[in-house]
């Protein structure tokens, strides 16, 4: 299958939408409006709305059935790299090849977007259900594999873990923890909950979990990677600062060379997940080993 394009294709369906989600508005909350779309708009590479998408397809579903979550996944992950990029957090002045928000709407506005494309996310993902686009049985069940994902059991979680642990000394046992919980817990929630609304069994969406954890922290290592040896203008943003904030990552806590094999070792078992899928599940395959081969 041809990768780039179905990347291109989905991309295009999801701008889209999200255009649509998340309108001008001309009255005095304007602003927050604008900074909300700065950074939704500032060209990231969509993986988790793909994946979501990507979900919804490999049980056998048209892709769109997934597409409140999937716009959803992208809200929620933009609105953590703006708090991710405050001062308060990781005090990164860049994000995805400009200004990071709070440089250019300040560190309040910056905030409040944040929450805003929080909020906005789920309810747009409720809102799904309530207009019919999708039974709102499963919809209850998107949301909330999403919201754990997000959460304290997930993201958040994983974010605070992180913030405690700068500088201080780490191991393989903690970095697994956060790694998983930072990233690999939203991006095993695109693919099951695109598998959830494309209405596949339990036996699949169990499948699809465990492609996304790996995946995920597949995808989480290359992170690290790129941030010691990536090249800054493909990445939108400066090197070097894991090092500088002595972040627990795996190339700190296993070395370079090992974390590379961790790396690869993590996409081939995603891979292995999905065994009992056809071809439907080709896109998933080949996203796998994108992630892993990623220069940004
Ligand atoms: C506000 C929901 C919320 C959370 C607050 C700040 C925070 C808690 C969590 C941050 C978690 C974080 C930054 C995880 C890192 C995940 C990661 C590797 C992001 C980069 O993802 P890409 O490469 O970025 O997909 P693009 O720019 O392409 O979308």
């Amino acid at each position: 299958m041809d990768l780039a394009s179905y990347m291109m294709d989905k991309t295009r369906m999801i701008d889209q939408a999200l255009e649509k989600a998340l309108p001008q508005t001309q009255d005095l909350s304007a602003n927050l409006v604008k900074a909300m779309r700065y950074s939704l708009f500032a060209g990231g590479k969509r993986l988790r709305p793909i994946l979501c998408l990507a979900g919804a397809e490999a049980v056998g579903a048209p892709a769109r059935a997934a597409l409140p979550a999937a716009l959803a996944l992208e809200m929620i992950h933009t609105a953590s790299l703006i708090h991710d990029d405050l001062p308060a957090m990781d005090d990164d002045d860049f994000r995805r090849g400009r200004p990071a928000n709070h440089k250019v709407f300040g560190e309040g506005m910056a905030i409040l977007a944040g929450v805003g494309l929080l909020m906005r996310a789920f309810g747009l993902l409720a809102e799904s259900g309530r207009e019919g686009q999708a039974p709102s049985s499963l919809v209850f069940q998107a949301i909330s594999v999403i919201a754990r994902a997000a959460g304290p059991d997930g993201m958040v979680g994983g974010q605070a873990v992180d913030l405690e642990y700068e500088g201080r000394e780490i191991d393989e046992e903690l970095v697994a923890f956060l790694h998983s919980h930072k990233t690999a817990a939203l991006i095993s929630a695109a693919v099951t909950s695109g598998a959830i609304l494309g209405g596949g069994g339990q036996a699949q969406v169990a499948a699809l979990a465990e492609y996304g954890g790996k995946v995920g922290l597949a995808f989480q290592i290359v992170d690290d990677i790129l941030d010691l040896e990536g090249d800054e203008a493909l990445l939108g943003k400066p090197v070097g600062s894991d090092e500088a904030l002595r972040k627990a990552t795996y190339p700190r806590a296993i070395g370079l060379e090992k974390a590379k094999e961790k790396a690869e070792r993590f996409k081939e078992e995603a891979v292995a997940a999905l065994v009992g899928f056809g071809p439907s599940a080709d896109p998933l395959r080949g996203l796998a080993a994108y992630l892993l081969a990623r220069k940004r």
